[in-house]
């Protein structure tokens, strides 16, 4: 009595335990957020990302098409489904060219999530999430490397943050909004799909100007390409600096997202920008925390 969450063993790629879960909760909504996130690391694994990206969203809309009553869906798609889109800003109807195995995954489960509302009459909304970070991004992911690496160097560290590559621009957000947003899609009257986006970009170096400021250090940056260099303003002492093995085999570029159609149907309105995302997640480090978070 009183507890509201309860956690349930199950696996992805186990379509069997997850039919078995899903016949047992009999859950009104299903938020479907899971899977290997990393685009980088996707060109490593691509058949796990695969199987876990989009056969498991296969595995779960065949589970939801056999129950007499069907959960409302939420699908976690991606900005990387564009890969490197001919416009910016992006909406609903700009065409998938993904550019790595990740986006072609996502792609095929966006895809499907489509083909399962016309074809079946499920209830699935598919949100188009761009970049959205919080304290809880693991470190391998740009934002929360540098944010955690600027806390650490301002308190004294003597390393060194190795970047890629710099000029990579992404639409990055605040993540509780974010779930605001897909909790708002499943409670409309009809199942649609949402871009999630800000609608401004930031690059990978103002990302960290604006983290490394909001630990009190200044950072100006020096030279070019692989050669390009953080520097503290006032001692001149190395902080960031380009290891090449940080860069991707394809990195999409001109991500940036439209979200008026999720203003529009949801009154959905992001306020986090990605400089203040970068503010946040030190503070968050801190132990200061965002109102929201
Ligand atoms: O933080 P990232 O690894 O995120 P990425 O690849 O944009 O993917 C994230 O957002 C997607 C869109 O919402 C999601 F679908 C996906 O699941 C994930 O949440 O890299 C961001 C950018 C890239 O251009 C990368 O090349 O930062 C660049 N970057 C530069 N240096 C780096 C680094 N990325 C990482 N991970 N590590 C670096 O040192």
């Amino acid at each position: 009595e009183g507890q509201r969450l309860f956690l349930h063993y199950a696996d992805l790629t186990d379509a069997t335990t997850l039919r078995r879960l899903i016949l047992r909760i009999e859950p009104d909504e299903l938020y479907h957020l899971a899977g290997q996130s990393h685009v980088g690391l996707s060109f490593e694994i691509p058949e796990s990302t695969c199987q876990e990206t989009a056969m498991a969203t296969l595995s779960l809309l065949e589970i939801c098409r056999d129950l007499p009553k069907a959960p409302r869906i939420f699908h976690a798609a991606s900005s990387e489904v564009f890969g490197s889109p001919d416009s910016s800003p992006q909406t609903e109807d700009t065409p998938f060219r993904p550019a790595s195995p990740y986006g072609c995954a996502k792609a095929f489960a966006a895809n499907l999530g489509s083909v399962y509302r016309q074809a079946h009459g499920l209830f699935v909304c598919c949100g188009i999430a761009y970049n959205h970070e919080s304290p809880r991004r693991g470190e391998n992911f740009v934002t929360r490397k540098i944010t955690s690496a600027a806390v650490r160097i301002a308190a004294g560290s003597n390393e060194i943050l190795e970047l890629g590559n710099l000029d990579s621009v992404r639409d990055w957000g605040w993540a509780p909004e974010y779930v605001e947003a897909m909790w708002r899609m499943l409670q409309q009257d009809r199942p649609d799909d949402y871009i999630l986006a800000t609608g401004t970009a930031t690059s990978v170096r103002d990302f960290a100007s604006a983290a490394f400021a909001a630990a009190s250090v200044s950072l100006k940056f020096s030279g070019q390409g692989v050669e390009e260099i953080g520097l503290d303003a006032n001692t001149e002492r190395i902080l960031v600096r380009v290891n090449p093995r940080f860069f991707r085999a394809a990195d999409p570029v001109g991500l940036v997202g439209s979200p008026e159609h999720a203003w529009r149907m949801l009154s959905w309105s992001p306020s986090t920008s990605g400089t203040d995302v970068a503010a946040e997640m030190v503070k968050a480090e801190l132990g200061v925390c965002h109102p929201t978070s």
